[in-house]
């Protein structure tokens, strides 16, 4: 009986460490996690990597930078919808030439304006030609916004 009861308690130790243990080494993926949200800086942002990511708390970076002409790639990392367009809410005409009455027409693919809800993974881009300090937010949870500064 007490045999028994040993080789029970050994059994439990032993899965308690390797528990332990694989916990331990899955935890650099979450500082990896954190890592990506802090690349959109400024400098990578001169290679072409023009990424703001939008997570369930708001978009990162918060402010990006970037030269006239060049492409924002905004990511939906979040696990709802999202839809970036120009600021303000709920009017989108912010940004020169946009506003959300002409997601309804052909002018759709040259506003700031994502003119719809983007899925999880999902992403949306546009080519900021105007210089300036343009807000953006979400058009389905307007609480969340940024801004891309174009020089
Ligand atoms: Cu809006």
């Amino acid at each position: 009986m007490n045999k028994t009861f040993l080789v029970v308690a050994l059994i439990v130790v032993a899965a308690l460490g390797i528990w332990y243990f694989t916990s331990q080494s899955q935890a650099p993926a979450v500082n990896e996690t954190e890592n990506v949200g802090g690349n959109g800086t400024v400098e990578e942002a001169t290679d072409g990597g023009n990424v703001i990511t939008f997570t369930g708390t708001g978009f990162s970076p918060g402010i990006l930078t970037v030269k006239a002409g060049e492409t924002v790639k905004f990511v939906n990392s979040s696990d709802g919808n999202f839809w970036p367009a120009s600021a303000m809410h709920p009017t989108h005409t912010v940004y020169p030439g946009s506003g959300i009455e002409k997601c309804d027409t052909a002018e759709r693919e040259s506003i700031f304006d994502a003119c719809d809800g983007i899925a999880p993974g999902g992403s949306y881009e546009f080519t900021f030609n105007e210089v300036g300090e343009w807000g953006y937010h979400n058009h389905l949870d307007a609480k969340f916004f940024g801004k891309v500064v174009v020089e």
